[in-house]
C-alpha cells in the first residue's frame, strides 16, 4: 500500500514507517520537526541519542534498499499538507503528528492554545485534503485512551448502547478527559465522526495506551535507527520514567496514592496495530473506534513491577509517593474493552516479558546521558501559569552574569 505517516520522525511514527517499509508498503514521512524544537525549549533530550531524520533514511536505504519518501513542512499549513496528498495519492494517511503531552498542554494559556490549534487544525487540515484530493483514502487517527478519562463503569470501544426513557441508541462513549491535550484529541475524535458522516470519509480512530519500549525489529537493525525515550517531566511517560528513576538509584516519583489506572502497550504492538489497521480499512462513511492497548496496570504496579525488576538487576530501588500536580482520580473502577484489534489478529507482547529488556537494560546503557534535574514534576495542573525549567535556568544564568 501507499501510505503516508505523519509525524514520522517521532515515537510512534518512526517505529511505524520503518515498519511499514519494512513489511514492504511505500512509506512517506511528512513532519516539521516541532518534537525537536520542543525538547530546546524544554532544556530536554530523549535518553537515547537520536540521529537527524534524512541520516536515518538514509541508512535506511543502505540498510534495507527501501526508500522512504519525506515531505518536510506543518500540517497545520493546508496548501502544505494538500500539495502533500495530492502528490502522494495515499491508500492510507498514518496521523501521528500531533502535539501529546498533556502536562506540555498544562503549562499555561499559551501552550494550551498551541496545543490545541496544532491538533484540532492539522486534523481538519487533513480531513480536507483528503475530502479533495484522496476521498478513497483511510484516515488512521491516534486518538488516547484518556479520551475517556475514568468513568465508574466499563469502557466500550468508541460507542456505547444507552436506554433512555424507555428508547435505545447507540452513541459515541461518553468523553471525560483530563487534560488540554487530552480535550483536542476529543474534538478531533468529533471532526472526525462528523466527515465521515458527512462526506463519506473512511476513518479508525485508535484510541491508544501509554506506548513503552524502544525496542522493534527494525530499530534494531542499525544503531542510527534508535528510536526517541523521554523521560522527563512533560514529555517522559510513566514507565520511561521510573526505569530511568530506577537506573540512577532515584526513587520511583508515584503521584499520589497511584491507583490511578491506565491502559499500556508495547512500541513493538503499536506498529503491529497500526499496520493490521491499514490492511483492514473501514467502509466509506464509516467512523470505527478500536481501543488499542494490551494491559491495564495501576500507577503503584507499575513501580512494583520496575521495583522487583531492579533487583533482579542488582538496583536497590525506593517508591515515593509525590503530591499529585494533576488533577485526576488517584483511585477508581477502571475496565476498559480492547478486543477488536485481538480479533483482528493482534499477537501481543507482555510488559512482564520486555521490562528488562525494553526498557530497564536500555535505561541502564544510557545511564551516562540521563540528567536528574528532569525528574521532578513542575507543572502543576491547578496553577494557570506555569515556569518552565529553560526559564528558570537561563534567569539563574543571568542572575550570574549579572
Ligand atoms: P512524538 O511527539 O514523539 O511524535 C509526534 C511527531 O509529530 C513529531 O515528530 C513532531 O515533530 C510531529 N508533529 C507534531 N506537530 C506537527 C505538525 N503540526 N506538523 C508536522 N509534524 C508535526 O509523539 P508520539 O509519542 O510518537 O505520539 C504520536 C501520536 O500518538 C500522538 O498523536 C499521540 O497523541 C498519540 N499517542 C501517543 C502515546 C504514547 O504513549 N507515546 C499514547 C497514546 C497516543
Ligand atoms: N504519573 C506518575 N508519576 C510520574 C509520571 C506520571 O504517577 O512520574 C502518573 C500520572 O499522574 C498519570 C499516569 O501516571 O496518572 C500516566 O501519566 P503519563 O505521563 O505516563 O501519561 P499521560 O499523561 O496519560 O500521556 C501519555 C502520552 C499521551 C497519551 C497517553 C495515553 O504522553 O500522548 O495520549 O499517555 S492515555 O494515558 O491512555 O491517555
Amino acid at each position: 500500500m501507499r501510505i503516508a505517516v505523519l509525524g514520522g520522525d517521532g515515537y510512534c511514527g518512526w517505529a511505524t514507517a520503518l515498519h511499514l517499509s519494512a513489511t514492504g508498503h511505500s512509506v512517506a514521512i511528512v513532519d516539521n520537526f516541532a518534537r525537536r524544537q520542543w525538547d530546546h525549549e524544554l532544556g530536554a533530550e530523549t535518553l537515547t541519542p537520536i540521529r537527524p531524520l534524512a541520516e536515518r533514511l538514509r541508512v535506511w536505504r543502505a540498510v534495507t534498499g527501501n526508500t522512504i519518501e519525506l515531505f518536510v513542512g506543518d500540517v497545520t499549513d493546508f496548501d502544505f499538507l494538500a500539495s502533500a496528498i495530492r502528490e502522494l495519492e495515499p491508500e492510507a494517511v498514518v496521523h501521528f503528528a500531533e502535539q501529546r503531552s498533556a502536562p506540555y498542554s498544562m503549562i499555561d494559556r499559551n501552550h494550551a492554545v498551541f496545543t490545541q490549534v496544532n491538533n484540532v487544525v492539522g486534523t481538519l487540515n487533513l480531513l480536507f485534503a483528503i475530502r479533495e484530493f484522496a476521498p478513497d483514502c483511510h484516515l488512521v487517527k491516534l486518538g488516547t485512551m484518556g479520551e475517556y478519562g475514568t468513568p465508574n463503569i466499563d469502557i466500550e470501544e468508541g460507542y456505547i448502547k444507552i436506554q433512555h426513557n424507555g428508547r435505545s441508541d447507540v452513541v459515541p462513549y461518553p468523553k471525560q478527559p483530563g487534560s488540554f491535550y487530552h480535550l483536542s484529541k476529543v474534538h478531533d475524535s468529533h471532526n472526525i465522526m462528523f466527515t465521515c458522516k458527512v462526506w463519506g470519509l473512511r476513518a479508525t480512530d485508535l484510541n491508544q495506551g501509554i506506548v513503552y519500549g524502544t525496542v522493534t525489529d527494525e530499530a534494531t537493525l542499525d544503531d542510527t535507527f534508535v528510536n526517541r525515550f523521554d523521560y522527563d517531566e512533560i514529555f517522559g511517560t510513566v514507565l520511561n520514567r521510573f526505569c530511568v528513576q530506577a537506573a540512577v538509584g532515584h526513587p520511583l516519583t508515584v503521584y499520589g496514592k497511584g491507583g490511578q489506572t491506565r491502559g499500556f502497550l508495547d512500541i513493538r504492538d503499536t506498529v503491529r496495530c497500526i499496520e493490521i489497521a491499514c490492511l483492514n480499512p473501514a467502509d466509506r462513511g464509516e467512523c470505527r473506534v478500536f481501543n488499542q492497548f494490551t494491559e491495564q496496570f495501576s500507577i503503584l504496579e507499575i513501580a512494583q513491577m520496575v521495583k522487583k525488576a531492579g533487583k533482579e538487576l542488582g538496583l536497590s530501588v525506593e517508591i515515593n509517593h509525590l503530591a499529585d500536580p494533576r488533577v485526576e482520580a488517584e483511585e477508581h473502577y477502571y475496565n476498559a474493552k480492547h478486543s477488536k484489534l485481538l480479533d483482528l489478529g493482534l499477537e501481543p507482547h507482555f510488559l512482564s516479558h520486555s521490562l528488562l529488556d525494553s526498557l530497564l537494560n536500555i535505561a541502564l546503557k544510557y545511564r551516562d546521558r540521563i540528567d536528574t534535574s528532569l525528574i521532578q514534576p513542575r507543572v502543576n495542573w491547578r496553577r494557570t501559569r506555569n515556569k518552565l525549567r529553560s526559564q528558570e535556568r537561563a534567569t539563574q544564568y543571568s542572575d550570574i552574569l549579572r
